[in-house]
């Protein structure tokens, strides 16, 4: 095992530099090219790769600290042989032909390591121009050459064509340039990395090679470019030909500009090309900053970089942060539906109770939390109107309790609820409106032609709602039975889940309960409930004078969406007039 100390590598001109990502801990291992940490300068960030596999031993600076080139950085451990070979393979042929060539190389992390890359003394410079990532390690078939040799290609024009099984994918040029030479064929199959063209392009004069300092030893490794600064093919959908918009994150990051460009100094490994990136757009036009383990990671989690604060300097987003963002969304998804934060609301604060006294937690039960949710659901989606009216059901009530006797004899007990439950239908006929529900497109809305009502039951376990099938075809006689049964089995926990579906409008009565009113709400996708408190004798001017009648307080909820304040009016005043003079429900 040999200890490696590991360098601050040439920079391309770029001095100092501030480490700002130290992805790995004392003890891991790493595999070659595996990224060391992360630095940035004003302009670029840096993967500093490992040029051997090992483990890391510890790292010598501390993210925030500014280093340059030539400083340690970090110390591995790699086996003798392996680090020999590192080294060996950094002081390759083909390296030091490209470091002995004092002339500057337009960057890009492929071009860097091709093999065949020649490099001008002058101001020009040839320049491979090789595939860049097209996230597939295999090879797809060249369907189309989109250059030929003496074009003025701009970065970011199309190259070639390639065809997969699924897609075909526009290959954009990483560089712009003229075309000295075309490598390939139709046909033929490529894969990242590999050469597609031969350009000349215009490089600006790099520094004087004796400015450039020589690292010996320890040994210095090539920055890895990020990623994310080379353009990305773009992939149509096979046959739609529609070219889909490549990733913001990973489209709006352009080479450095040839004064970026770098020399090796000879007699020196081959220096790493720098590249100088802008800040990543976002979507929304903000920047981000990420190093590309940080938009690897975010990559595989499906996070956008663009949803998560960066702790780092100058807002850079850390590889915690982003395990902090997905954690913080996991425990969101855990909190019940009634605690959550919808449509942006802020959230209720978290308040520890038990510092103002005794407390205990109770659990919800399984029907309370799914109506906390549901609640929530309909009370964020609809927006709600409550109509108010008294019906006068002096002569209604007269009437049931003179039905006592009988209902006895038969073992039906009827409640104003079975003639409010009837008259919820005669309206819900005459005023079709409100047997409605809006489509799920919200561009529709679906007339329901069958007349089922719900009945919201209060029980020990929470208030579930059976619901009462085709009501207009049924007598106060069937209706009362059918609430006796409904509201046992709720009571009982015995409702069958088809028993609480189809409701085409509820009913929520708290009429044996008490109170003077209620705005219920809307029990979605239907479009409207009524709320019924308990009923009083006042004091109603006849004209003449003030009589005694029996008041039954109502309050109609509706989903203003579907339903016009003018359609409540009608079904309101058509519901009072029904139970104000229940003859009418015979017509
Ligand atoms: N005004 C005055 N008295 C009323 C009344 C009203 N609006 N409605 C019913 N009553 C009286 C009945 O006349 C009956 O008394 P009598 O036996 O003396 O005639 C008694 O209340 C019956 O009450 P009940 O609850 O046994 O039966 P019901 O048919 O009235 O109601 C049901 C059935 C299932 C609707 C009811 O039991 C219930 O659970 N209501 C609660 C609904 C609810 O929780 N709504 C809120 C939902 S949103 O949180």
């Amino acid at each position: 095992m040999t200890i490696q100390t590991i360098v601050v590598p040439d920079l391309g001109g770029v001095e100092t530099v501030e480490v700002i990502e130290l992805g790995l801990s004392p003890g891991d291992s790493i595999e070659v090219e595996d990224s060391l940490l992360v630095l940035e300068s004003d302009k670029a960030t840096m993967d500093i790769p490992s040029p051997a596999a090992g483990a890391l031993v510890k790292y010598l600076v501390a993210e925030g600290a500014t280093v340059k080139v030539g400083d340690a950085i970090a110390e591995i451990e790699v086996a003798g042989e392996a680090a020999a070979e590192v080294v060996a393979a950094s002081e390759s042929e083909e390296v030091e032909q490209v470091a002995h060539e004092p002339a500057a190389e337009v960057v890009s992390e492929a071009a860097s390591e091709a093999s065949s890359v020649e490099v001008a003394a002058s101001s020009t410079a040839e320049q491979m121009i090789l595939v860049p990532d097209i996230g597939s390690d295999d090879k797809v078939e060249l369907i189309e050459i989109s250059i030929a040799v003496g074009d003025e290609v701009n970065e970011g024009d199309t190259l070639v064509v390639l065809e997969s099984d699924k897609a075909t994918m526009d290959v954009p040029s990483t560089h712009s340039g003229k075309v000295l030479k075309i490598l390939v064929a139709e046909g033929d199959k490529l894969g990242t990395g590999d050469a597609v063209a031969l350009f000349e392009v215009v490089a600006d004069i790099a520094p004087p090679v004796a400015e450039k300092p020589v690292v010996e030893e320890p040994v210095a490794e090539k920055p890895v470019i990020d990623e994310s600064v080379i353009e990305k093919p773009v992939i149509k959908e096979q046959g739609a030909k529609v070219a889909a918009a490549a990733p913001a994150e990973t489209a709006a990051v352009k080479a450095a500009p040839a004064a970026d460009a770098i020399q090796s100094a000879p007699g020196q490994p081959a220096q790493p090309a720098s590249v100088t990136v802008e800040p990543v757009a976002a979507p929304d036009g903000v920047s981000i900053y990420a190093g590309p383990a940080v938009r690897l990671i975010a990559r595989e989690l499906g996070v956008s970089l663009s949803d998560v604060p960066g702790s780092g300097p100058r807002g850079r987003i850390l590889k915690d942060d982003v395990s902090n963002f997905v954690q913080q969304v996991m425990k969101k998804k855990d909190v019940p539906a009634a605690a959550t934060v919808g449509s942006g609301i802020p959230a209720v604060p978290a308040i520890d109770f038990s510092q103002f006294g005794k407390i205990e937690e109770l659990a919800m039960s399984k029907i309370q939390k799914l109506t906390a949710a549901n609640m929530q659901r309909n009370w964020l989606n609809v927006p709600h109107v409550t109509h108010f009216d008294d019906a006068d059901i002096t002569e209604l009530e007269a009437f049931r309790k003179g039905l006592k006797a009988e209902g006895e004899k038969r073992g039906v007990r009827v409640t104003p609820v079975a003639f409010l439950i009837k008259a919820i239908g005669a309206a819900l006929e005459a005023n079709p409106e409100f047997n409605r529900s809006l489509a799920a497109d919200g561009q529709n809305l679906i007339q329901k032609h069958y007349c089922h009502v719900g009945m919201a039951v209060d029980t020990p376990r929470g208030l579930v709602v059976p619901v009462i099938r085709d009501v207009n075809e049924k007598g106060i006689w069937d209706i009362s039975a059918e609430i006796s049964l409904l509201a046992g089995k709720a009571r009982d926990g015995k409702l069958k889940p088809a028993e609480m579906q189809g409701g085409c409008f509820t009913l929520s009565s708290l009429g044996a309960i008490g109170g003077n009113g209620f705005t219920p709400i809307v029990n979605a996708p239907e479009v409207g409930i009524l709320g019924v408190s308990k009923s009083q004798i006042k004091p109603v001017w006849d004209g003449a004078e003030f009589v005694p009648r029996l008041l039954l307080p109502m309050a109609l909820s509706y989903d203003h969406r579907a339903i016009n304040g003018g359609d409540a009016g009608r079904f309101m005043t058509h519901l009072v007039k029904l139970l104000s003079d229940i003859r009418y429900l015979a017509l």
